[in-house]
């Protein structure tokens, strides 16, 4: 992928009305990004995986209690993680991660030169699948990265509603600082802790339909709630930094999830510590 392009060659590039959005609110949304055959493809492999039809690592698959009216209803899976990964057998997934629809508007806010973090499938089944708290995706990369800013985009695979459990964001929040999150008491979804002081009345729904995405900005608070419909509300997570970000203990790299090489190039040093599938592009100097 050639990293030199300007802005105006970029097909799928920030337009004006998503850059002031991103400044002032901490996310923007696209509609109609992504056909329902594609998503279909990225779906028939999830439910593959779900149903354990299909070779793919056990750990990157987290599972959790499902809760029906505040009961456990069952134990099962929420979320797929790394699942961009050369390991998971899904290269479906490594293409999303790096297609241009996704990685030309976050040129616009990283520059050229990115790696993906966490790609996770979210799966929220019909009446049982669990929300997740107030919380900001910085607070979690802090403890890997040194970055002013990653980017998360969120890809609706259902029609994501408030009856199904929607994404909320709290506008503006990625203007102040990373809150303490704290572990919930009780609650059902172990992986997710809680940022202290987020308020719901401060929260806005953001309903979209299929095939939309959701950029956000992983300062930005945001939290998503109970699926309480008779539909499912699955989404395809991607999250990416600028290839130069340093990392926060150097001495203590977590080979276990190292980031993936998405676009442009990689700078010394740091060629190592993400993952290949191709051939490095290694800046000089
Ligand atoms: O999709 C959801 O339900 C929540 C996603 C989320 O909070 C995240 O990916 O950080």
């Amino acid at each position: 992928m050639n990293t030199d392009t300007t802005s105006d060659e970029r097909q799928f590039r920030l337009i004006p009305e998503e850059r002031v959005s991103w400044e002032e609110n901490g996310y923007f949304v696209r509609h109609n990004v992504f056909s329902k055959e594609e998503n279909d493809i990225l779906a028939k492999i999830a439910d593959e995986i779900a149903e354990r039809k299909r070779t793919f690592p056990e750990y990157h698959i987290f599972e959790n209690a499902l809760v029906l009216d505040g009961e456990v209803e069952a134990s099962g899976i929420y979320a797929m993680h790394n699942i961009q990964y050369v390991s998971c057998n899904c290269p479906e997934f490594l293409k999303r991660t790096r297609d241009p629809r996704l990685t030309d508007p976050t040129v616009d806010i990283l520059g050229p030169d990115i790696l993906g973090l966490n790609n996770l499938y979210i799966w929220k089944p019909p009446k049982i699948g669990l929300g997740f708290p107030w919380h900001q995706d910085k607070w979690y990369f802090n403890h890997q990265y040194k970055t002013g800013t990653t980017v998360a985009t969120w890809t609706a695979i259902d029609d994501a509603d408030i009856e199904n459990g929607c994404l909320y964001v709290i506008p503006g929040s990625h203007k102040n600082e990373v809150l303490e999150h704290k572990v919930l008491e009780g609650s059902q979804q172990g992986e997710f802790r809680q940022a202290e002081g987020a308020r719901d009345e401060d929260g806005v729904p953001v309903e979209v339909p299929a095939g939309s995405v959701i950029w956000f900005n992983s300062q930005v608070l945001h939290k998503s709630t109970d699926n309480h419909s008779n539909r499912f509300r699955r989404a395809n997570v991607a999250h990416y930094i600028d290839a130069r970000t340093e990392w926060t203990h150097p001495e203590a790299i977590n080979v276990k999830r190292p980031p993936m090489w998405i676009r442009g190039k990689t700078y010394p040093g740091m060629e190592k510590e993400v993952q290949w599938d191709v051939i490095p592009i290694i800046e000089s100097d």
